[in-house]
């Protein structure tokens, strides 16, 4: 694979496309299905729902042109003793991470809610790293396994573009990663503040990273 040149706001990003890894944010059945934890407090989750099929043509892509594939999963041990007292004692009791939701207990490790879509299921060779935080890099070994595989460019989508993707995108860009972001391959509960977010990534001649879209990078690759 070789060097590409990938049209994006604040400028075109060069990429070397053998060290760039694919990097999916938390498209989980909680946050995104109908009848999921994102639901029953009340989000409209068609608006997560839309980033679905960007992300399944990404992914598609990605690994026609056999780019690392990595997954991300935010949820903690069923004892949550990963899971910080200031997180928990977050929100109305019912609804807190841990009790019983509408697809198992909420954000807690091997429930049906936690899983990722399964339109973007991983395939076994595929990384996922679960997350105990709203960045990938937070106590986790994400950063070990791009730089053992010599790692430089991380395209990034999921969800939420201002919370999970925003956090990860700034860790990488403090550990020294380019990080191209999927305008359309991302998506928020609330939409302003996913054209905000996108706006503060690309702010400042990029001052944590890159936009762009689901097809032009599709294009890059082909
Ligand atoms: C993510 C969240 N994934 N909004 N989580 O963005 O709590």
């Amino acid at each position: 694979m070789s060097r590409s040149e990938i049209a994006a706001k604040p400028f075109p990003l060069s990429v070397d496309l053998a060290r760039a890894a694919l990097v999916i944010i938390d498209m989980q059945r909680d946050f995104l299905e109908p009848g999921g934890f994102g639901a029953a407090l009340g989000n409209d989750v068609s608006l997560l729902m839309a980033a679905v099929e960007p992300c399944r043509r990404m992914l598609a892509g990605a690994r026609a042109a056999g780019l690392l594939v990595i997954h991300t999963r935010e949820g903690h041990r069923p004892d949550l003793s990963d899971a910080p007292r200031a997180k928990v004692e977050r929100g109305a009791p019912e609804k807190r991470i841990g009790a019983p939701g509408p697809m198992g207990r909420i954000l807690i490790r091997g429930e049906a809610g936690h899983d990722i879509v399964p339109a973007l299921a991983p395939l076994p060779e595929e990384p996922v790293i679960d997350k105990p935080g709203k960045g990938a890099f937070y106590q986790t070994d994400l950063d070990l396994m791009l730089r053992n595989r010599g790692i430089e460019t991380l395209l990034v989508c999921g969800v939420t573009t201002e919370v999970c993707v925003h956090t990860t995108v700034r860790e990488a860009n403090d550990r020294g990663y380019r990080c191209l972001v999927l305008a359309d391959a991302c998506a928020s509960y609330f939409p302003e503040f996913h054209e905000v977010g996108l706006r503060m990534i690309a702010a400042q001649g990029g001052i944590f990273g890159w936009v762009s879209t689901t097809d032009t990078v599709l294009a890059a690759l082909a």
